[in-house]
């Protein structure tokens, strides 16, 4: 497929360990509640509807990057839309968030689960709303494509909604071993074909979402978590070669996941995101000098004066340096921080620049 020329390749720079002119910055969950005119949108659409429609997809990926100078935009879409792919309801409700009405209770539920190899016929409208995107960008910046790590999609098809402590998802580890890999390796087969779909589809860089990586712990992370986060990262690299498509950087973002990150390291993902309760430093020690970090201030610290922010920032940049680093937020923005205070942000990040 024939794209717009990439104008800015900051961020790609930045996650492959080439040299950039400034640090490349983006915020997850930049199209998002806290923009006027995002809400503008969901107010007179369904959250899936949404994802559904490629036009009011694309206009809200668009949104943030049309006010501010961010260096990549993320598609508008849910880690969720796989288990919903895979048969199960997913509702959206106000203030509650995402809710499945049956979540899966016993190993007998997985028989009424799809096939793996159905979720892309069914995700084609994420796929339409990629390519639809990319050329709507205009190449101004690189369009982020994404998906949920086994672990937390497993979490969310059993527990139903999201959770203090996941007991119910982690009781299958304990009960139904055998059944939780079978799940898991489900999640994973369709996760490798939505990914490659996305890159053909447009998407020029990958971020896996380990979302609750915190709830695991260094032995559940290694029996259940990580063979999947590599199956995935050889997988998708190896068919997007195969297909004669440009190689893609990946991200992986375990979050809370502190235990995890030397381990993490050892897989094929070019990027490590953090969140804000690593120390930057510590985080370098473990991953080693061939990985770029992507991270990691504490969202709240946007609630600070602009100044304030600036300063945070300025600490943050001199902490993890200048080369192999994207900078972000250590999780989403939250749906009540005003704007302005993410342009602050932005601006103060892009102060930095390369000196080499
Ligand atoms: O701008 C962007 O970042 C792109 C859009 C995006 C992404 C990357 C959305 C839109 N969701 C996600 C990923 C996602 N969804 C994650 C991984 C990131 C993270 O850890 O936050 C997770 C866990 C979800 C599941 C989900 N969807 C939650 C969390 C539920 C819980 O309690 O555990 C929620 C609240 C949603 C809804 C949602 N997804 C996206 C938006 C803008 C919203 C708000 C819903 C609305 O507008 O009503």
């Amino acid at each position: 497929m024939e794209f717009p020329v990439l104008k800015n390749d900051r961020l790609l720079r930045a996650a492959k360990g080439e040299k950039v002119d400034v640090v490349p910055v983006w915020v997850m969950r930049q199209a998002g509640r806290y923009l006027p005119e995002f809400r503008e949108e969901r107010s007179k659409a369904d959250f899936f509807t949404m994802c559904q429609t490629p036009e009011l997809a694309c206009k809200v990926t668009l949104q943030p990057i049309e006010r501010f100078p961010l260096d990549a935009a993320i598609i508008f879409s849910d880690i969720l839309v796989i288990p919903q792919a895979l048969g199960m309801d997913v509702e959206m409700r106000p203030g509650e968030g995402p809710v499945f009405p049956s979540p899966l209770s016993e190993p007998s539920d997985l028989s009424k689960l799809g096939k793996a190899s159905e979720v892309c016929c069914k995700l084609q409208y994420v796929f339409n709303a990629i390519t639809l995107t990319r050329h709507r960008l205009q190449g101004k910046v690189p369009l982020i494509g994404f998906c949920g790590a086994p672990w937390t999609i497993m979490a969310y098809m059993i527990e139903g909604k999201g959770s203090k402590t996941m007991s119910k998802a982690k009781s299958w580890f304990y009960k139904y071993p055998e059944e939780s890999h079978a799940l898991l390796q489900l999640i994973t087969d369709a996760t490798i074909e939505y990914l490659v779909g996305q890159v053909k589809a447009g998407a020029q860089l990958l971020q896996v979402f380990e979302s609750h990586a915190e709830h695991l712990g260094p032995y559940l992370f290694k029996e259940y978590a990580l063979p999947y986060l590599k199956l995935i990262v050889d997988q998708v690299k190896e068919r997007v070669a195969a297909q004669g498509l440009d190689s893609i950087p990946m991200t992986i973002f375990p979050k809370g996941g502190h235990y995890c990150l030397k381990d993490v390291a050892q897989l094929n993902y070019d990027v490590i995101g953090i969140d804000w309760t690593v120390d930057p430093a510590k985080a370098r020690e473990l991953v080693g000098p061939n990985k770029t970090l992507q991270g990691n201030l504490d969202p709240c610290a946007l609630y600070a004066s602009k100044d304030n922010i600036s300063k945070m920032v300025q600490e943050m940049v001199n902490r993890f340096g200048v080369h192999r680093y994207i900078a972000n937020l250590g999780h989403g923005i939250y749906p009540d921080m005003d704007p302005e205070h993410l342009a602050a942000f932005i601006e103060a990040v892009h102060k930095h620049e390369s000196k080499e």
